[in-house]
C-alpha cells in the first residue's frame, strides 16, 4: 500500500499535524496558525469584490494560493474559494506549468488517520454554493514540482470546469505554514 506514505507526504507539505511522526519541516507549532491577517478577516465576513478575484461566468475565485516549499519537495498544494451564483458545475482539472501534473484532492481525518485521494471526477461545485479548497480539505496537488516554490512570487494555474470552461489564475505563494495569503494590497503579513 503506497498510499498511506503518500498522505503522509502530502499531510507535510499541506503543514497539517496529523503525522506526528513528521520532524520534517515547519512542524514547531503543531496548532493553526491563526494570528494572521485578522484584520481583513474581520474586516469582510462576506466580501463583495475581494482582491485578487477572477470571475469566470457564474463563478467567482478569490483567495487563491500556495506555500512556499523547500529545494527538492516533490509536492505543494494550492488551496482558493469558489462562490457559485449559478447552476452546479464541476471543477475537472487544473494543471500548471511548475508541476508535471497537477490533481484533485480531498483529504480528510478517519479517526486519527489522514486520508487523502484523488478526486478522478473532478470536484462538485454546487448551485449557488461556495467550495473551499484549503490546508486540510479539498486542494489542488502539484505533483512532480519543477522548481520550488518561493514565497512572495505567484504561480498560474489554470482551473477547467465542466460549465463554466477554463480560466487562469495566479496563486500568490505564502510561507510554508500559511494559511491564507492576502493579495497586493491586502496587507501581506510580516514578521
Ligand atoms: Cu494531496
Amino acid at each position: 500500500m503506497q498510499t498511506p506514505v503518500f498522505a503522509a507526504i502530502c499531510a507535510s507539505i499541506l503543514g497539517l499535524a496529523a503525522a506526528p511522526a513528521l520532524a520534517d519541516s515547519g512542524t514547531e507549532q503543531p496548532q493553526a496558525h491563526n494570528h494572521a491577517h485578522g484584520a481583513a478577516m474581520t474586516a469582510s465576513p462576506a466580501p463583495a469584490t475581494p482582491q485578487g478575484a477572477v470571475t469566470l461566468g457564474d463563478l467567482t475565485l478569490r483567495g487563491a494560493f500556495s506555500r512556499a516549499t523547500p529545494p527538492g519537495a516533490p509536492v505543494a498544494g494550492g488551496f482558493l474559494t469558489i462562490d457559485n451564483a449559478g447552476a452546479a458545475d464541476r471543477l475537472v482539472t487544473a494543471r500548471t506549468d511548475v508541476a508535471g501534473r497537477t490533481e484533485i484532492h480531498e483529504m480528510a481525518m478517519e479517526g486519527e488517520v489522514m486520508r487523502m485521494r484523488a478526486l478522478p471526477e473532478g470536484l462538485p461545485i454546487p448551485a449557488d454554493g461556495t467550495v473551499e479548497l484549503k490546508p486540510g480539505g479539498y486542494h489542488l496537488m502539484f505533483m512532480e514540482l519543477k522548481q520550488p516554490l518561493v514565497e512572495g512570487e505567484t504561480v498560474d494555474v489554470t482551473l477547467t470546469f465542466e460549465k463554466a470552461g477554463e480560466v487562469s489564475l495566479p496563486l500568490a505563494i505564502g510561507p510554508r505554514n500559511a494559511a491564507a495569503v492576502m493579495h497586493e494590497g491586502g496587507g501581506h503579513e510580516g514578521h
